[in-house]
């Protein structure tokens, strides 16, 4: 049966840009699962509330709904076990990885990148963005992505124990991709899709494995609209 994914776009709805439904979109390819991605604004507040949610990504499959990229991919794991694991250490790590990748990795794209997401999306979503993320930072959206210049030299240095561990290992995960992975390719997918902002210099070894990133899975992730 195809799952359904609510994955967030900007004016151009084949342009997916969310660091969560990125995470969940790698995670589905990595099972193997047909998916129908629905586009989803943030102001189409009825298509997921009616289902009980509240933000995106969120899957139905068949009748189930899930929402929330880590319920998603436990749930993935747990009812598609004979399907290429999403978790081949555990989960206990992953975990960490997942907060990581959350309060170091988001947090630290918005800041160089959070007016050029605001320039991508559809006029109908420009106020409600604007206004929830200028309260959230306090601070105009432009006021955010300036002075990122400087900003990402920090960025790039708080990527060393990504970097570090990926001299030493194929994937986040080890031997083979896993959701440590998807986790971590999220803000970078998110950053590519809305800015023409370099993130990481090109001699940067962490290209190689975001370059794996994007040509994995059919690369799913590389034939999304994105600058590169
Ligand atoms: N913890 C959630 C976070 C999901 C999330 O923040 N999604 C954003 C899009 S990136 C959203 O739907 N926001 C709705 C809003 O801001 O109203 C997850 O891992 O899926």
């Amino acid at each position: 049966m195809t799952i359904r994914m609510f994955d967030l776009c900007g004016a151009d709805p084949e342009r997916r840009f969310s660091p969560f439904c990125w995470r969940t979109r790698l995670a589905l390819a990595h099972k193997d699962l047909d998916v129908e991605t629905v586009p989803w604004k943030f102001t189409d507040r009825e298509a997921i509330e009616s289902l009980g949610a509240q933000k995106v990504p969120t899957i139905l499959d068949g009748e189930k709904m899930v929402t929330d990229s880590w319920a998603i991919a436990e749930y993935l794991e747990e009812t598609y076990p004979d399907r290429p694991t999403l978790f081949p250490n555990g989960k206990g790590e992953v975990n960490f990885i997942r907060w990581w990748s959350e309060a170091v990795m988001t947090v630290g794209v918005a800041s160089l990148i959070l007016k050029d997401v605001y320039d991508h999306l559809d006029p109908v979503d420009q106020p409600y963005f604007r206004e929830s993320r200028e309260k959230r930072f306090g601070r105009t959206l432009e006021e955010v992505q300036s002075g990122r210049d400087k900003g990402v030299k920090a960025f790039r240095q708080a990527l060393t124990p990504l970097r570090v561990t990926l001299q030493h290992q194929q994937w986040v995960a080890g031997s083979s991709p896993g959701f440590a992975d998807h986790m971590c390719a999220g803000p970078f997918l998110w950053a590519r899709a809305t800015s023409p902002f370099r993130l990481l210099e090109a001699d940067d070894s962490l290209n190689d494995w975001l370059n794996r990133i994007l040509d994995s899975y059919g690369g799913v992730a590389r034939s999304a609209p994105g600058y590169d």
